[in-house]
C-alpha cells in the first residue's frame, strides 16, 4: 500500500454514551444515586428508536401529517406523534420522571405514583417542516430537579440555569446525541453496527468568533431595527469580508452547526412575533445552556436567555447564540436600540 495510506486499527478503548454518564455518576461518589444515569440512558433509548423511525419514514409511510394539531396550533406530522409518544412511554417506564413537558401535548404529565426526581422538557421532533424532504430534524430535552416532595407543574416553571442537564439528538447523515450535564458539552455518535452512541466530539467549544450567520431572513420585513442593523453590519462590513449565510430551519441542525463552527444563530422577536418563534422550556433553554457550556453566549438580545422565568410552559423567547464575540456584537446593537423612538415598545 502507497506511503501514507495505511489503514489505521479500530480504536479499542469506545467511550460509549453509557460509560461517559456512569463516569460523571462515579465522579460525585456516593452523593448520586444514579436516578440522572438512568433517566439519560433513556432518553438514549429513544433517540435511537426515534432515529430509527425516522430514517425508515419514506419506507413505512411515516411521512406527512398525522391529521391533527398540536397545541401551538400547527400541523402534526406522523413523525412528531410517534416520537411523542416514544419520549413519553420511556421516560415514564424508566420511573425517574416525575413531570414531563412535551411540545406535542398542552399540558405538564403529571406521572402519577412516581417516586421520580426529575422533570424533562422536550420538543421530541424539531424542524418538522423539514421532515417529509429528508432534511436533518432533532430532539431537543432539558431536564430540571423536582423541588417539593412530589413534582407539579412550578418544577418546570424556573429558569434554565437551574436546568441540571440538557441536550439534542439530531438526525442527519449521522445521528448526533450531543449532552451536557454541567461539566462541558460532549458529542455523541451513534454507530448503528453497535447500537451504541460513541464519544467523538468531547469538550465542544464553540470559537470565540464564527463567519456564519443562521436567520430566516425572510422575515427580515418585520424584523426591528437592532436585527436589520446588526445584519447589514456582518453582511457589508467597513472592515474584512461578510459573513456566509446557512440557515436550514431545524434548530438542531443550525446550533448544531453553530456549536462546532462558530458564528451566530438567531430567532428574533419581530413585529409580527412579539416573542419571536421558538419555545422557551424546549428549545431556547436546552440550547441556551448548551451554548454556554460550549463558552458561548445565549441572549434574548437584552437578557440572558437562562434568567428569563416561564410564566408558562409553552411560552416563547427570542433567541440570539452562538460565538461569543459574535453574540457581544449583536447586544451593543440591542444596548443602543431605543424602541418606543420605533414605536414597538
Ligand atoms: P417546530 O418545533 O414546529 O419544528 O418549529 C421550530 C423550528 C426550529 O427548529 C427552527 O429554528 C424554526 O422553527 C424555523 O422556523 P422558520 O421556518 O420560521 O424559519
Ligand atoms: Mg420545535
Amino acid at each position: 500500500m502507497a506511503e501514507g495510506h495505511e489503514i489505521e486499527p479500530p480504536a479499542t478503548d469506545l467511550i460509549t454514551l453509557t460509560r461517559h454518564i456512569l463516569s460523571q455518576q462515579y465522579a460525585l461518589g456516593e452523593r448520586a444515586a444514579g436516578d440522572l444515569t438512568l433517566l439519560l440512558i433513556a432518553i438514549q433509548v429513544t433517540s435511537k428508536y426515534i432515529a430509527s423511525n425516522v430514517r425508515k419514514a419514506r419506507l413505512i409511510n411515516l411521512v406527512g401529517l398525522a391529521g391533527a394539531e398540536n397545541v401551538q396550533g400547527e400541523d402534526q406530522k406522523k413523525l412528531d406523534v410517534l416520537s411523542n409518544d416514544i419520549m413519553v412511554n420511556a421516560l415514564r417506564a424508566s420511573g425517574k420522571v416525575a413531570v414531563m413537558v412535551s411540545e406535542e401535548i398542552e399540558d405538564a404529565i403529571i406521572v402519577g405514583g412516581s417516586k421520580g426526581t426529575y422533570c424533562v422538557v422536550f420538543d421530541p421532533l424539531d424542524g418538522s417542516s423539514n421532515i417529509d424532504a429528508g432534511v436533518n430534524v432533532g430532539t431537543i430535552f432539558g431536564v430540571y430537579k423536582v423541588q417539593g416532595s412530589s413534582g407539579s407543574v412550578s418544577d418546570v416553571l424556573r429558569p434554565g440555569n437551574e436546568m441540571v442537564a440538557a441536550g439534542y439528538t439530531m438526525y442527519g447523515s449521522s445521528c448526533n446525541l450531543v449532552l451536557s450535564t454541567g461539566q462541558g458539552v460532549h458529542g455523541f455518535t451513534l454507530d448503528e453496527a453497535l447500537g451504541e452512541f460513541i464519544l467523538t466530539h468531547p469538550d465542544i467549544t464553540i470559537p470565540d468568533r464564527g463567519k456564519i450567520y443562521s436567520f430566516n431572513e425572510g422575515n427580515s420585513l418585520h424584523f426591528y431595527p437592532p436585527t436589520n442593523s446588526y445584519l447589514d453590519s456582518i453582511k457589508y462590513p467597513k472592515n474584512g469580508k461578510p459573513y456566509s449565510a446557512r440557515y436550514i430551519g431545524s434548530m438542531v441542525a443550525d446550533v448544531h452547526r453553530t456549536l462546532l463552527y462558530g458564528g451566530i444563530f438567531g430567532y428574533p422577536d419581530d413585529k409580527k412575533s412579539k416573542d419571536g418563534k421558538l419555545r422557551m422550556l424546549y428549545e431556547a433553554f436546552p440550547m441556551a445552556f448548551l451554548t454556554e457550556q460550549a463558552g458561548g453566549v445565549a441572549t434574548t438580545g437584552s437578557q440572558r436567555i437562562l434568567d428569563v422565568i416561564p410564566k408558562n410552559i409553552h411560552g416563547r423567547c427570542p433567541v440570539f447564540l452562538g460565538s461569543k464575540e459574535d453574540v457581544e456584537d449583536l447586544k451593543k446593537f440591542y444596548a443602543d436600540y431605543d424602541g418606543e423612538k420605533w414605536g414597538t415598545k
